[in-house]
């Protein structure tokens, strides 16, 4: 183990400032990650945002503070950079809920279906799909798809919103993101009747019965946006704590409430700015992806934007 591992947090954001310039980095963090992570951060964004700032950049090294299917989009976007996952085992149970064996099968059950994934899943999924979604563009990309059938994967709380927007027939993945589960309506009543006046706000991959309670379902990126031109000042952020980092940073003037305790997604919080470091220092956690995987991963994902054109 390096000693360097026992600098403290002010050395360790200047070694990593540092090394960020010797090695023509930018470091890029998911909005749930740790605050002190999103702090040292060139961006924060959601997963298709930053993927496609790594893109754009010069950099040649992106940290990419995520998990690991983010980082592998942005490489999927970026075959010639270098994307580093800082932390490695930083994975996704919901990602991890489908195979490519299981959505072989399910494609043979409903072969006139077109497979939207979300992006939420592993390169592999995304080169079996039709095209990709985000959760901002979930039901734009599924209404611009010629078939009306929709296999809709991984997530089922995103799809079961989704069906509330479009007339197109969902068959959906029983998938689930664990730390959105968390959630108990309950809760939201109780801070709703504590905070007269305040806003709902929470992200799809959220059960029914918080939907129900929402005053607006969004993406994390459309979250920012909604509460930016919102009057109201006080909000109840139903997604994973990490967002109320952001939001506070972005608005130190309004109040945000998480409805649960507990809304913590153990893999976003593994990366530490140890990592970070680390990552930059010794190149560590490149991810890698078969380039056959990646050309038809990119193609679902090209086809996403291609439907839904992005700023
Ligand atoms: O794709 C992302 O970044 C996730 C997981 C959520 C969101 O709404 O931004």
């Amino acid at each position: 183990m390096s000693l360097d591992i026992f600098l403290d947090d002010n050395e360790l954001i200047a070694r990593i400032k540092d090394l960020k310039k010797e090695r023509n980095a930018i470091i890029l963090a998911h909005s749930y990650e740790r605050p002190e992570v999103q702090d040292i951060a060139d961006y924060v964004g959601d997963s298709l945002e930053l993927s496609r700032l790594a893109a754009k950049t010069d950099a040649d090294v992106i940290v990419f503070c995520s998990v690991h299917f983010m980082a592998e989009t942005a490489k999927i976007l970026s075959p010639q950079k270098t994307v580093l996952l800082p932390a490695a085992e930083a994975g996704c149970p919901l990602a991890d809920m489908i195979t490519p064996a299981q959505l072989e099968v399910e494609k043979a059950k409903h072969p006139n279906a077109a497979v939207v994934a979300y992006v939420n899943c592993s390169a592999e999924i995304k080169a079996m799909a039709d095209v990709c979604c985000t959760s901002a563009n979930a039901v734009q990309v599924v209404d611009a798809m010629p078939q009306d059938e929709i296999l809709f994967v991984p997530d089922q709380h995103l799809g079961r919103w989704v069906q509330t927007q479009t007339n197109k027939k969902m068959i959906l993945w029983a998938g689930c993101c664990p730390t959105h589960q968390r959630m108990k309506a309950k809760d939201i009543l109780e801070l709703k009747k504590e905070h007269p006046g305040c806003e709902v706000v929470v992200h799809p991959e959220s059960n029914e019965d918080i939907c129900n309670l929402a005053d607006a379902i969004l993406s994390t990126s459309q979250m920012l946006r909604y509460c930016q031109a919102s009057s109201a000042k006080t909000f109840i952020i139903g997604t994973e704590m990490g967002m109320l980092h952001r939001l506070r940073t972005a608005m130190p003037d309004k109040t945000f409430l998480q409805p649960s305790k507990g809304l913590i997604c153990p893999n976003m919080k593994m990366t530490q700015l140890e990592d970070v470091y680390e990552a930059l220092k010794e190149l560590k956690n490149p991810i890698e992806i078969p380039e056959p995987i990646r050309i038809k991963a990119l193609a679902s994902l090209n086809g996403m934007l291609a439907a839904v054109p992005t700023k």
